[in-house]
């Protein structure tokens, strides 16, 4: 019984002490990390950027060449600033009728992304004769 016993109480004060051990490296931990991100921890972008396209529909013909980069009005992040070079945009195939959507997507550093679409209708081409 008293071996029992005297088990028990050392395992027992080893518990405390891991869990002891562990709440003073929390709040030690907590502390430091208050104390030097302050002003980090502040900072944290959570703003997607605006994003400003000149369009939001457009119609076009058959065969005719988009200039992607001419619908990009601006693109600025509350931290990162002008971030319109790091536009991207997929590619419409005008070569085919029909309605599609050009997706432009900017992300800023912190990886907060913005979306913005220009609905884009192909028409046939109008035959223009030439003889
Ligand atoms: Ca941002």
């Amino acid at each position: 019984m008293k071996k029992k016993t005297a088990l028990i109480i050392i395992f027992s004060f080893m518990i405390f002490s891991i869990v002891l051990t562990s709440f003073i490296q929390n709040v030690v931990i907590k502390e430091e990390k208050g104390n030097n991100n302050q002003p980090n921890d502040e900072k944290v972008d959570t703003i997607p950027p605006e994003l400003v396209l000149k369009e939001s529909k457009l119609i076009i013909y058959q065969d005719d060449i988009l200039n992607y980069e001419a619908f990009i009005v601006s693109a600025k992040d509350d931290v990162d600033g002008d971030i319109s070079s790091s536009v991207e945009h997929n590619i419409i195939d005008t070569s085919e009728v029909g309605e599609y959507k050009l997706e432009y997507k900017v992300k800023d550093n912190a990886g907060n992304e913005t979306v913005e679409i220009i609905n884009i209708i192909v028409r046939e081409k109008l035959d223009v004769a030439e003889d």
